[in-house]
């Protein structure tokens, strides 16, 4: 019998708990809580847990950072509005012990030129953009994988 693996922890940052109403022609019309149900539904397909969060407090966000050592198998984060702005972010990732996605909604690359900045990518193994609320079933699903067999 194989060890139980720790639950992915999934993290959305600041103002993603306004999805479905918040700039539908850029987030689309899904709500957190259907993100919430798509990752939960996912994960159970790859028999692993989820924790699920959103915060708009980049302290609250670091200090689940910091307790998931040790304890998730993964960390899935959306920094939404921090991606450019917070190092204190990037050092708590950096802290971590396991894989990490970053994955955005939009396609930054064709969006402002100050969110093609990311701070969060100097700590991620793979980055996910562009394809809407689906970049969170492609991530749970790496790295539900990667805790399964480490690359
Ligand atoms: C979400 C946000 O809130 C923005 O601040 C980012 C990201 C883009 C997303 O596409 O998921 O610039």
């Amino acid at each position: 019998m194989s060890e139980p693996i720790g639950p992915i922890l999934v993290i959305n940052g600041p103002n993603l708990d306004m999805l479905g109403t918040r700039q539908p022609e850029i987030y689309g019309s899904d709500t957190l809580e259907d993100v919430e149900a798509l990752c939960r539904r996912t994960a159970e397909e790859q028999g692993v847990a989820v924790d699920f969060r959103q915060s708009d407090s980049e302290a609250e966000i670091m200090g689940w950072i910091k307790k998931a050592r040790g304890t998730a198998c993964g960390i899935l984060i959306n920094p939404a509005g921090f991606t450019s702005t917070s190092i204190a972010i990037l050092d708590a990732l950096l802290i971590f012990d396991g894989p990490i996605i970053e994955v955005h909604i939009s396609p930054l690359f064709r969006r402002d030129e100050f969110r093609h900045l990311s701070y969060v990518s100097k700590a991620a193994t793979a980055k996910i953009e562009g394809f809407g609320i689906a970049g969170y079933a492609f991530a749970i699903t790496r790295l539900a994988e990667l805790a399964r067999r480490p690359a």
